[in-house]
C-alpha cells in the first residue's frame, strides 16, 4: 500500500482529552476517531489491528473447539424478561423502542440469545458438550465511559458459551477455555494472569479474569511474581485429554491472584514478601461457569442418558478485542510512538523512500515493495513527497515492526537499511537479502 493513497489521518499534537499514553497514541496514529462519548470509529490502520487481534482470538477458539456463530446486536426485552435480567441489568443497558412500540435493547451480552437459540435446537444429552462464539459489537451505556477504546460504550467482545449435561462436564468445558485464553493472551505478544473474580451481573461462583499488568489499569490486582515466568500451554495441547487440562488449570491457579474484590490479605502475607506483587492491571478477559442460572430460567433442557429432562449447565467466556488493542500499546510503546507486536502489526513494513521524485529511488522502492508483498510480507510504502525526518517520525509513531529506509546515497553502495522498530537495531543489506533478513526473525 503507498501511503499517499492510503488514508491515515496522523496528528501532530497530543490530544488533550486523552488521559493515557494508548488512547493519546490510537488518536495520534490515526487508528480511531470518537464520533460520540465512548464511541469510535476505527480508520483503517486500526481496523488492520483490530482485525489480527481478532484473527488470533479466533485461531485460538476454534482450536479448543469452539463454533463461531453471529447473533443479532439488537435484542428482544422479552427475553431478558425471561431471564430475569431485564429490571436488574439497570441504566447499563441501552434500551430502544421500535415503531410498534415493542421493547428492545442493544445486547450488551448475549446469555439470553445464545440460551434461546440452545433451546430451539437441541434436545438430547447426545448434542452435547457445544461452545458456540460470536466476536460482535455491544453497547453498555457506560457511567464513566473513558480512556478511549479501554472502557467505551460500544465496544467488539468475543463471547463463548458452553453447554453441558452436568457440572464436571461443564468443568472441563471451562478449563479448555481458560486454557485457550493463556494461549491468545500469549499469541499477542501479551503476559495474562488469571485471577480469581467477582461473577457480577453475570453470576455464577466459579470465575477468573485475565489480567495484564499495566500501570494505567483500571483494576488493583494482588498477585505472586512466579506468574510471569510460567510456559504457557503449546500449541500441541490436547483440548480433550480431561486430566491434562484440569493440571495445566491447577497449575495456573496454584498461586496467589486476586483483583481487589477478591482480595484476602491474610492469604496474599504468606506469599514471600519477595514474591509478592501488588499492581495495577487492565482486565481483558473473563470467564464465568454459572450452571443452570439461564437454562432454568429460560427452559433450556436436554434429555440425558436416564430419559430424564434437565437444565444445562453453561459458562460464558469474554474478551475484548478492542479493549486489547489499547492494552497492547500500554505494554508495548516508547516516546516515539507504538510498537506493535509481530502477530498484530497492521503492516509488517514500513518502507520509507528517502528522496521521492529521484527516479533511481523510487524504481528501487517500487521493486522492493513488489518483492517483499510477493513473498507473503505486507508493506506500508512512504512515498509521500516530505523530508525524511517526518517520514521517520510516522513510522515511528505507527510503530510497524520493521523499517526498510532506501536512499540514493545507500543505493549507490548497493544497500538498504533496516531498522527493528522493537529494539531500535540498524543494519544494511543489499536489497536482494532483505527478505531472508526479515524472515529470518
Ligand atoms: N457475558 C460475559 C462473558 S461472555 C461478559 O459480558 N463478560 S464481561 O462483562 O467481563 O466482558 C467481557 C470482556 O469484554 C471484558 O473482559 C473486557 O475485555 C471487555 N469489555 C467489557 N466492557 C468493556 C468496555 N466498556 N469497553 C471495552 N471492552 C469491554
Amino acid at each position: 500500500m503507498r501511503l499517499s493513497r492510503y488514508f491515515l489521518p496522523t496528528l501532530r499534537e497530543t490530544p488533550k482529552e486523552a488521559e493515557i499514553i494508548s488512547h493519546r497514541l490510537m488518536l495520534r496514529a490515526g487508528l480511531v476517531r470518537q464520533e460520540a462519548a465512548g464511541i469510535y470509529a476505527w480508520l483503517p490502520l486500526g481496523l488492520r489491528v483490530l482485525n489480527k487481534v481478532c484473527a488470533v482470538i479466533r485461531e485460538e477458539q476454534d482450536r479448543s473447539g469452539a463454533i463461531e456463530l453471529l447473533m443479532p446486536s439488537i435484542q428482544s426485552a422479552d427475553l431478558w424478561k425471561e431471564s430475569g435480567r431485564y429490571e436488574a441489568y439497570g441504566k447499563e443497558m441501552l434500551r430502544i423502542s421500535d415503531r410498534h412500540d415493542r421493547e428492545m435493547l442493544f445486547g450488551p451480552t448475549a446469555e439470553e440469545v445464545i440460551t434461546e437459540i440452545f433451546r430451539g435446537s437441541v434436545r438430547s444429552y447426545k448434542d452435547l458438550p457445544k461452545n458456540l462464539y460470536q466476536i460482535s459489537w455491544k453497547f453498555r451505556d457506560e457511567v464513566r465511559p473513558r480512556f478511549g477504546t479501554m472502557r467505551s460504550r460500544e465496544f467488539l467482545m468475543k463471547d463463548a458459551y458452553s453447554f453441558d449435561i452436568d457440572q464436571a462436564t461443564a468443568r472441563h468445558a471451562y478449563n479448555k477455555m481458560f486454557v485457550a485464553y493463556l494461549r491468545t493472551f500469549a499469541g499477542l505478544g501479551l503476559k495474562a494472569i488469571p485471577m480469581r473474580a467477582d461473577t457480577g451481573p453475570i453470576g455464577g461462583d466459579l470465575s477468573h479474569e485475565f489480567i495484564i499488568l499495566a500501570q494505567t489499569g483500571e483494576s488493583e490486582v494482588f498477585c505472586d511474581r512466579q506468574y510471569l515466568d510460567f510456559d504457557v500451554p503449546p500449541v500441541t495441547t490436547d483440548f480433550d485429554d480431561v486430566a491434562g487440562l484440569q493440571g495445566t488449570v491447577d497449575r495456573w491457579t496454584s498461586l496467589y491472584a486476586a483483583t481487589s474484590e477478591m482480595h484476602e490479605p491474610a492469604a496474599f502475607a504468606e506469599v514471600g514478601e519477595d514474591k509478592q506483587m501488588a499492581a495495577r492491571g487492565i482486565e481483558v478477559g473473563h470467564i464465568f461457569y454459572f450452571g443452570t442460572k439461564y437454562s432454568e430460567a429460560m427452559g433450556a433442557k436436554v434429555t440425558g442418558p436416564d430419559g430424564v429432562d434437565r437444565a444445562v449447565h453453561m459458562g460464558s467466556y469474554g474478551i475484548g478485542p478492542s479493549r486489547l488493542v489499547a492494552a497492547i500499546i500500554e505494554a508495548s510503546h516508547d516516546e516515539a510512538g507504538i510498537i506493535w507486536p509481530d502477530s498484530v502489526a497492521p503492516f509488517d513494513v514500513a518502507l520509507i523512500n528517502l528522496k521521492t521524485g529521484d527516479a533511481a529511488t523510487d524504481a528501487a522502492c517500487t521493486e522492493i515493495q513488489a518483492n517483499l508483498e510477493a513473498n507473503g510480507l505486507t508493506v506500508l510504502y512512504d512515498d509521500r513527497d516530505e523530508r525524511p525526518g517526518a517520514k521517520f517520525a510516522t513510522a515511528d509513531l505507527i510503530g510497524l515492526p520493521w523499517q526498510v529506509v532506501v536512499g540514493p546515497r545507500g543505493l549507490a553502495e548497493g544497500k538498504v537499511e533496516i531498522k527493528r522498530r522493537a529494539g531500535g537495531e540498524r543494519e544494511s543489506v543489499a536489497p536482494i537479502d532483505l527478505i531472508s533478513r526479515l524472515k529470518r526473525s
